[in-house]
């Protein structure tokens, strides 16, 4: 089974979308959950293809290849994950979204896949999300918790930005307020005074479940969740 989450990551680091569902089909049909093929497969390959870029073993045009190739898997990971079962056991709900002017989606998209199978009603607005339609969004599907996700260091004022909004409109009390992606540090979301931060998608599901227990928002200290720490 290890060989074959090793060729799913492969596949989807160079981008050949089709083989990829088709072997991501094969794990799931001999019973490995979708999870594993997730944590141990495909995001490992978008590590790979990250690497490569890093380097300048990869370029843009690579990077798109491997993100349509995650992509693609993620739409079988997610079809494949009892939504019945996970709305019986709802435990809060969420409004995330990527910062205006950043187009990435893969990790947003792992970190809404995997709140939703850890009970959370999802509410995913997409990418360059001008700051009011997180607010919006929110005051419409009664949120519990805003998370704004940013991979580019440009997008960072945004995040700032859409605390300012919640707490100009009077909520600041009422949703918790989280952040993450690459360039948002744990130093950073301190200082801008949000109520959670976290390092992976699999941390961010603690670091939600943490906030609706153990704190208010606006209030107390900040909670992070860093399992590479
Ligand atoms: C794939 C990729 C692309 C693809 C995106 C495809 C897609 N559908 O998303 C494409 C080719 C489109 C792209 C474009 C660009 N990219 Co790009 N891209 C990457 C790359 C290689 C991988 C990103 C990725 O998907 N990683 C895999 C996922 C699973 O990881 P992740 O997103 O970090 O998410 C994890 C955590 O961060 C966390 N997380 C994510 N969101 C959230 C939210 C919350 C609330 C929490 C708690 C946690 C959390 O959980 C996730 C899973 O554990 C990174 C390099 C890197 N090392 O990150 C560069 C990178 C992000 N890109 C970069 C740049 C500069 C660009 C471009 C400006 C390039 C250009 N010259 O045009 C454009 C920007 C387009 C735009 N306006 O947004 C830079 C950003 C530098 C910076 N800090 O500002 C990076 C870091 C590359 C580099 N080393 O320079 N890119």
């Amino acid at each position: 089974m290890e060989e074959l989450l090793k060729k799913i990551s492969e596949v989807v680091a160079e981008g050949e979308a089709e083989e990829a569902v088709a072997l991501v089909k094969e794990a799931l049909g001999k019973g490995v959950g979708p999870l594993t093929i997730l944590n141990e497969g495909a995001s490992k390959g978008m590590d790979i293809v990250s690497e490569q870029y890093n380097l300048g073993e990869a370029y843009l045009p690579e990077l798109v290849l491997a993100g349509d190739a995650m992509t693609a898997v993620l739409d079988v990971l997610f079809a494949s994950m009892d939504k019945e079962e996970l709305a019986a056991s709802r435990v809060g709900t969420v409004v995330i979204g990527q910062a205006k002017g950043d187009v990435h989606d893969i990790g947003k998209n792992i970190v809404s896949a995997l709140l939703a199978v850890n009970g959370f009603e999802v509410h995913d607005i997409g990418t360059d999300v001008p700051v009011k339609k997180f607010i919006e969004t929110a005051k419409e599907v009664k949120a519990d918790i805003v998370l704004v996700s940013t991979l580019l260091t440009t997008s960072l004022p945004y995040l700032s930005d859409t605390l300012q909004y919640i707490s100009d409109s009077g909520f600041r009390d009422k949703w918790y307020y989280g952040v993450g992606g690459g360039p948002v540090t744990p130093e950073f979301s301190k200082k801008l005074g949000v109520d959670g931060w976290s390092r992976t998608a699999f941390d961010c599901v603690e670091m939600c479940k943490k906030l609706l227990t153990d704190k208010k928002p606006g209030q107390g200290e900040i909670i992070m969740v860093d399992s590479e720490a």
